[in-house]
C-alpha cells in the first residue's frame, strides 16, 4: 500500500490545482513502482496534528481520487470522517482506512452500506495527545482484544469478514518499547484471522532507533517492512514502494 498524502505542502507549494496534479502524479509513480492499493488522506493524524473539516478534507481528497479514476489497483482513503468515506466511496474507492476502526457509527453505517473493505486501526487516544504518555498492561493482548472487539461489532454491523483487515497502530500512542513488543508480537494479531496491516513507514520509532531524520528513514522502514511481513503482515502502508517491493521480491523468493 503506497501512501500519497493530499495535504498542503506535501508535493507542492502551489495552488490546489498543482497540488492535485502533483498528488496524481506521485500516485501514478508509486503504482509503477509496485504498488498494490494506494492509500489517499487529507488530515494529518501526525502526534499533535490539528483536525481538519470535512468541507477541506473533501476539498483535498476527492479531486486526487477523480484524477486516479481508471488506474489498476484499488484506491483506499485514509479518514476518519463518514462523509469523506461516503463522498469518496461514491468516486469508486475501494476501501476505508480508519485510524479510529469505526468508532463512529455513521462511519460504520457508510462502510457496512457499501461494498468496500476496510482496515480496522488501534490507538491509545487522539493524535492530539496520544504521545504523552501511553501505558498498557500488556500491549499485545490489549491490542489484540481491541481489534477482536472492532472486528465483531464490524460484522455485527453487517461487514464481512473477508472485507476486514486490522492493523495495531504503530505510533498512535505508543512508545518505542510499546512498539517494539507489538512488532515482536505480531504473529499474535495475524492469529484474529484476517489480513493484518502494518504502518511502519518513515515512522519515528524508527528515527529513535537509528538517529535518522525522517527523510533518512527509507533503510529503517524496509528493514521494518520486511520484518513486519515474516511475522504475518498481509498488507505494508509504505512511502517509499520501489524499495520495500524490491525486498520483499527477496523475502518471497527465499519463501518459495
Ligand atoms: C506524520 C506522522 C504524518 C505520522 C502521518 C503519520 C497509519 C495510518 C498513518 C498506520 C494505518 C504515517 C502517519 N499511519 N493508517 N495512517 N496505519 N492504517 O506515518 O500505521 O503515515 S498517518
Amino acid at each position: 500500500m503506497g501512501i500519497v498524502n493530499a495535504t498542503p505542502d506535501s508535493f507542492s507549494d502551489g495552488g490546489q490545482h498543482s497540488q492535485r496534479d502533483a498528488a496524481v502524479a506521485h500516485a501514478q509513480r508509486l503504482i509503477a513502482e509496485g504498488a498494490d492499493i494506494i492509500d489517499i488522506g487529507g488530515e494529518s493524524t501526525r502526534p499533535g496534528a490539528q483536525p481538519v473539516s470535512v468541507q477541506q478534507e473533501l476539498e483535498r481528497v476527492m479531486p486526487v481520487i477523480e484524477g486516479l479514476r481508471g488506474v489498476q489497483v484499488p484506491i483506499s482513503i485514509d479518514t476518519c470522517k463518514p462523509e469523506v468515506m461516503q463522498a469518496a466511496i461514491a468516486a469508486g474507492v475501494q476501501m476505508v482506512n480508519d485510524i479510529d476502526a469505526l468508532q463512529d457509527a455513521a462511519a460504520m453505517h457508510a462502510v457496512a452500506a457499501a461494498n468496500v473493505a476496510v482496515c480496522l486501526m488501534h490507538k491509545q487516544g487522539d493524535p492530539q495527545t496520544m504521545q504523552a504518555q501511553p501505558q498498557y498492561r500488556d500491549v499485545v493482548a490489549e491490542v489484540c482484544e481491541f481489534l477482536r472487539g472492532r472486528i465483531a461489532a464490524a460484522e455485527a454491523a453487517g461487514i464481512a469478514r473477508v472485507r476486514i483487515a486490522i492493523d495495531p497502530g504503530f505510533g498512535f500512542g505508543k512508545t518505542l518499547e510499546h512498539n517494539l513488543a507489538l512488532l515482536r508480537g505480531l504473529e499474535q494479531l495475524a492469529g484474529l484471522g484476517v489480513p493484518l496491516l502494518a504502518g511502519l513507514s518513515r515512522k519515528s520509532m524508527l528515527g529513535a532507533l537509528t538517529g535518522q531524520d525522517v527523510e533518512h528513514r527509507v533503510h529503517a522502514s524496509v528493514a521494518a517492512a520486511l520484518l513486519a511481513v515474516q511475522r504475518g503482515a498481509k498488507i505494508v502502508r509504505v512511502h517509499d514502494v520501489g524499495a520495500t517491493v524490491d525486498a520483499l521480491k527477496i523475502l518471497n523468493a527465499v519463501n518459495s
